[in-house]
């Protein structure tokens, strides 16, 4: 539950930019404990617009004062559920990583004040934003890191509407690898002619960590072999699905602060790129495609109408980023017949066992006993069994009934009559062979065509 913490200990206003009404008391941080979807927040106040919905996250409230938006982030080590039975330590802001979403308008005065309750000094950037150059928030370049126990406050008037993030300039190496990032969006203040209504709006903000199976703490000097791939930081099968109505128009909204890029890929739909970090594109840009790639820094926002019903799968298209914690010093063991070794192995180790002869979608099914703290590397159950995945993965779930603004969980797909792969009765084939390809076969199908050219 959403809970309003009372604000301890010490909170010296120190930016030099402050005005005497940012010296007045400051708003409550508003803390976020819950890995649940938050529902849209209608604004209670300001100009109105149709709000985002960040699954897994929320969405930071404001207070109005003197006709200025005033937000409290408090950054400072959190608890994450990445999963059911999987938790991280972290650090993120206002009980949660990622941070809550800031959501306002174009136009919007900004008033944004940062506690630091970190063992470090710390900073915030405002990634994307047209700004003051002393809101940019890169320690030592546009400002002094926030100390221990400081509180800092940013302001500045959001002048573009469209996905913007922010994440720390200080130590950004550990306080990114700690879950230290959020989003931002803002709105158009008038209808704006690249910028549809659209009936859903989603946030993700893809995040990785490198936690060593059984243990909590991310590993801050990963580079690249990081192990969790996450969603708002949460992993499949801890993502929820994204529910709209058949007939909605949907964005989704994309940002990346990993280390590597991450090709996002939609079943059955397609959808174009409407946005990105950049503000929005011109229609004349748009083509439709299933999958976008997403550089590191970057944003992107897809759209497209939600017009197939089902459960659509939605993923990233790096097949490592839909696993969970593994070892990739795993050999390959396709085709590989090991019942002669295995039978003199278990005569020493009687429990021994074979991973990976025939694949390694076993692995998803398999009851083997793992460290506290740790996430099948494939899970994931779904109406027709294990789905096999991990990481970035979720559903995109498409009714004819859901309704307007209802981002539950419509329970899974019920496929029309007939419309399901299934088994057929064949009789029974043959193995694959290379009968095709053997010398004899490939000298016909060569000489064939050759008597048949017309020139020469
Ligand atoms: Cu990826």
């Amino acid at each position: 539950m959403m809970n309003r913490r009372l604000f301890m200990g010490g909170a010296a206003v120190a930016s030099a930019a402050v005005s005497k009404v940012a010296m007045a008391a400051l708003p409550e941080p508003v803390i976020q404990t819950s890995a649940a979807t938050a529902p849209p927040l209608v604004p209670p106040n300001g100009r109105p617009y149709n709000p985002v919905v960040t699954p897994n996250g929320w969405t930071c409230p404001w207070r109005m004062k003197g006709g200025v938006k005033e937000f409290h982030l408090v950054a400072e080590p959190v608890v994450r559920e990445m999963t059911p039975g999987v938790t991280a330590h972290l650090w993120g802001y206002n009980g949660q990583s990622p941070g809550p979403t800031i959501e306002v308008v174009e136009g919007d005065r900004v008033r944004i004040f940062v506690t630091n309750r970190l063992p470090e000094h710390t900073s915030i950037h405002w990634h994307g934003q047209r700004l003051p150059n002393g809101m940019d928030g890169v320690t030592g370049l546009n400002q002094p890191g926030i100390p221990s126990g400081k509180t800092f406050v940013y302001e500045f008037v959001a002048r573009r509407p469209g996905t913007f993030m922010y994440h720390p300039h200080a130590d950004e190496m550990t306080q990114m690898a700690m879950g230290m990032m959020g989003f931002w969006v803002t709105h158009p203040k008038a209808k704006h002619p690249l910028i549809e209504n659209v009936d859903r709006d989603f946030c993700v903000l893809l995040n990785a960590y490198d936690i060593e199976p059984g243990s909590a703490t991310p590993k801050i000097m990963t580079m690249l072999d990081f192990n969790l791939w996450s969603w708002n930081s949460r992993i499949f099968p801890g993502i929820d699905s994204f529910n709209v109505r058949q007939g909605d128009r949907v964005r989704l909204r994309f940002g990346n602060l990993t280390m590597t890029n991450h090709p996002i890929h939609i079943h059955g739909h397609e959808f174009e790129v409407t946005g990105t970090d950049g503000g929005p594109t011109p229609k004349g840009s748009r083509w439709p495609e299933v999958t976008v790639d997403i550089a590191v820094g970057q944003m992107r926002q897809m759209e497209f109408i939600a017009d197939e019903p089902g459960d659509w799968a939605f993923h990233c298209h790096k097949s490592h980023h839909t696993m969970n914690a593994m070892g990739h010093g795993v050999p390959t063991m396709i085709g590989v017949d090991h019942r002669q070794v295995v039978r003199q192995i278990t005569k020493l180790i009687p429990d021994y066992m074979v991973m990976g002869e025939r694949g390694m979608a076993d692995m998803a099914e398999m009851e083997m006993p793992l460290p506290d703290n740790t996430a099948p590397m494939m899970t994931g159950e779904g109406p027709f069994g294990s789905v096999e995945m991990g990481g970035m993965f979720s559903v995109l779930k498409v009714r004819p009934d859901q309704k307007p603004g209802d981002y539950s969980d419509p329970g899974w797909f019920k496929h029309p009559p007939g419309t399901v792969a299934h088994e057929v009765e064949t009789p029974a084939m043959a193995p694959a062979r290379a009968e095709a390809a053997s010398p004899a076969a490939v000298d016909v199908r060569v000489r064939k065509p050759a008597g048949g050219h017309h020139n020469h």
